[in-house]
């Protein structure tokens, strides 16, 4: 089969993206040297686009393109070009606020649906790390940070009516992986899809009942409609480990495209999901040498580290750079206000720690019945060990979303993975 893409367009292979950036002069005096000299490798691992990494004497980027369909699956699902234009304009939109924790933006190329940014290296996929047994010190303090700033910056409180208005409008176009997100996570894994699959036959019981669980569907499909409705931020939309890559000192959040304007818990859900995921999974990368309790323990730990950043960051920008139509400062100018002023933020942030635990049962029951799966545990081969693990972590997603008020703190969270 062979899908129609607009004129211009070609997906580049490793001798296009020479002649590409050859073509653009800023880059091209980056990287330094003839072009024909330049190494290029196709790195992409994710799931639906092409990325290249390039290196001249003088410098590197990295490329990264749009395919017209989901790499994952094969031309068998095409997908729209667009979502290169909605990551670069996310990157743009949100730079300005989170300088230091995104790769650099260069260039957007619309005619390819392609764009160039810096290359991060000696980075790694976070995820990769943790599986491997790395440790981070800073990573969940830098990704709660990021999640803070880019969310306050194009919430209510951060931007006007007008510049959110913008955004809003946008991102709102982002309407495939809107789509994507809307069937692959919220609704797929607790349906009959046959884009689902699960570690068989040890959990087909476990799949069975999760799908005949109407109480558990009706929990998950009330955040899909707040999902889709709550335009509180602009958000990542994917902000899982494997969308950061790390170094010891140094963080960075890529891989935006599938952001648009809605819940901030989203962001904040799909991390903490991630971090619990890995935790319950350490047992399965034991080795004699190593049986990763103590790197499980220090994954669990990031929890509330992620958090704690995550609020303390928030609250200080409502209190020095609040901007924004809601909650406007000339309302709450009396020495009074202050009290009540602090103990409503408190309120807000409550909330979207709780809507964080039902997006965190969400995120990670689509990881484990739905079409795409972690390599926290796919990496494990032996399905009669990962199956046990897998089960921990889909019962503890049960738990996020069908006894909320036992996770009110993330120390909830901590010793409810550990107890499982
Ligand atoms: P997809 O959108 O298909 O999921 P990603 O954005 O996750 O693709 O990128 C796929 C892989 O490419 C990442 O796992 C990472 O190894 C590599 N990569 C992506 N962006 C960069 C970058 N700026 N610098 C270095 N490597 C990168
Ligand atoms: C069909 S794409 C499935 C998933 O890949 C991306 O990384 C997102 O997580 C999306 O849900
Ligand atoms: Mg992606």
């Amino acid at each position: 089969m062979s899908l129609h893409t607009p004129d211009g367009y070609q997906a580049l292979d490793n001798h296009s993206v020479r002649t590409f950036l050859a073509g653009l002069p800023e880059i091209r005096s980056k990287l330094g040297g003839a072009p024909e000299r330049w190494t290029v490798e196709e790195v992409g691992d994710g799931n639906l686009n092409l990325v290249f990494l390039v290196d001249g004497p003088d410098g590197s980027v990295c490329v990264k393109q749009s395919l017209p369909y989901v790499r994952a699956a094969g031309e068998s699902w095409p997908l729209p070009l667009d979502r290169a234009f909605f990551e670069q304009s996310y990157y743009r939109a949100i730079e300005p606020h989170v300088e230091g924790l995104v790769p650099r933006f260069y260039y957007y190329e619309p005619k390819l649906y392609a764009f160039v940014m810096e290359k991060l290296s000696p980075h790694i996929i976070l995820r990769r790390g943790l599986i491997e047994g790395k440790r981070y010190p800073q990573a969940a303090a830098h990704v709660g940070d990021f999640a803070a700033r880019s969310t306050f910056a194009t919430s209510d409180f951060g931007a006007t009516i007008e510049a959110k208005a913008e955004l809003t409008a946008r991102f709102a176009k982002n309407t495939s992986l809107i789509r994507i997100t809307a069937e692959v996570v919220f609704s797929d894994p607790l349906s009959p899809s046959p884009r689902n699959r699960w570690t068989s036959p040890e959990l087909d019981g476990l799949a069975a009942r999760f799908r005949s669980d109407s109480v558990l569907k009706a929990a998950v499909a009330h955040f899909g409609w707040r999902f889709l409705t709550e335009g509180q931020a602009l958000i990542h939309g994917d902000l899982h480990t494997g969308s950061v890559m790390v170094t010891e000192t140094d963080t960075r959040v890529m891989d935006p495209e599938f952001s648009f304007v809605g819940p901030i818990g989203f962001d904040v859900g799909a991390f903490l999901a991630n971090l619990v995921m890995n935790y319950l999974a350490q047992p399965g990368h034991a080795t004699a040498a190593d049986d990763r309790r103590e790197q499980a323990d220090w994954v669990l730990d990031q929890v509330p580290v992620f958090w704690n950043a995550f609020k303390t960051r928030f609250l200080s920008l409502w209190e020095t750079s609040a901007r924004g139509d809601a909650y406007p400062a000339t309302m709450f100018g009396n020495p009074a206000d202050a009290t009540v002023l602090a103990a409503a933020r408190e309120v807000f942030l409550d909330r979207i720690f709780a809507d964080a635990v039902g997006y965190a049962g969400v995120k990670t029951i689509r990881r484990i019945l739905g079409f795409a799966h972690n390599a926290d545990f796919e990496r494990i081969a032996d399905p009669a060990r990962r199956a046990p693990l897998e089960t921990k972590a889909i019962e503890l997603a049960r738990a996020f979303l069908l006894e909320p008020a036992s996770f009110r703190t993330p120390e909830d969270i901590v010793a409810a993975a550990k107890a499982i």
